[in-house]
């Protein structure tokens, strides 16, 4: 177990905007309120640091909603942000929106040149595998058209099929040790994390499965006592976050930063 996958000197965050309550969701639970969206965010942000990480915040973009979820326009591997291209069309413009700050943030800048689309959410990185979860966002042009870059920075590349009523794979699946998922059963029994040791959600907890491992702390959705309780008893030390607006526009933890270590 090397651990690169979950020891992290940075993480670059975005202020939520107050269009937030414009965001794309698949079913309307009520718009978030962008003032409990901002303190839940700070909070976030105030527990990534309190790993010893350095978390950077990036001012709010108005005309894009959804861009406190800055994992989805790029993902950054060994210290190389790549810029993706998100595919829903309210976000294709993030990424070329996010590009300037990650040439100041990370070690390099790859554009990944595509005629298809990739969401960030749609991956899961171990030590040496970026596992990417076909879906709604994410297309098979995409996924071909990464596999150089990911090559290239040294991982091997796992396509796999997100079951559709999923909007992205990481929205039920994270990783807790290089070498261990945290999935739901609908997702880990679609086949995905074969070779990898997967801990289910318990029933009517599915969300909780959008969590981070970030240094020496799992960070999950507050609410979710079954399954919290299951990861601490597996040895992992665990700290709950409130994440009920986010959860309004189909937003959780993962979504809220991009985690990775600088050379
Ligand atoms: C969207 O539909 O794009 C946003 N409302 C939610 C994005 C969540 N991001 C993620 O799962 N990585």
């Amino acid at each position: 177990m090397s651990g690169h996958s979950i020891t992290f000197t940075h993480a670059l965050c975005r202020t939520p905007a107050r269009s937030v309550t414009e965001g794309l969701r698949a079913s309307d639970q009520g718009d978030p309120n962008p003032d409990v969206f901002a303190t839940e965010h700070a909070a976030y942000v105030a527990a990534l640091r309190a790993t010893g990480a350095t978390v950077a915040v990036l001012p709010a973009l108005e005309e894009f909603p959804d861009s406190v979820f800055i994992e989805d326009p790029a993902l950054v591997l060994m210290g190389q942000a790549i810029v993706l291209r998100p595919g829903a069309p309210s976000r294709l413009g993030e990424a070329a929106a996010l590009r300037k700050a990650l040439l100041a943030h990370c070690d390099g800048v790859i554009d990944l040149k595509t005629g298809g689309f990739v969401d960030g959410g749609d991956i899961l990185c171990s030590d040496d595998e970026v596992m990417i979860g076909l879906s709604a966002r994410t297309n098979q042009q995409g996924a071909d058209d990464l596999r150089p870059i990911v090559e290239s920075l040294g991982y091997r590349l796992r396509i796999v099929q997100t079951p559709p009523e999923i909007l992205h794979f990481k929205t039920e699946s994270s990783l807790l040790d290089p070498e261990t998922v945290l999935a739901t059963p609908a997702l880990a029994a679609a086949g995905c994390f074969d070779g990898y040791r997967v801990i289910t959600t318990e029933p009517g907890e599915a969300a909780i499965a959008n969590a981070i491992r970030f240094n020496d702390t799992v960070f999950v959705s507050a609410g979710y006592p079954c399954t919290t309780e299951k990861i601490a008893k597996a040895g992992y030390k665990v700290v709950p976050l409130e994440t009920s607006q986010a959860a309004l526009v189909d937003g959780g933890l993962s979504c809220m930063s991009l985690r990775y270590s600088r050379a």
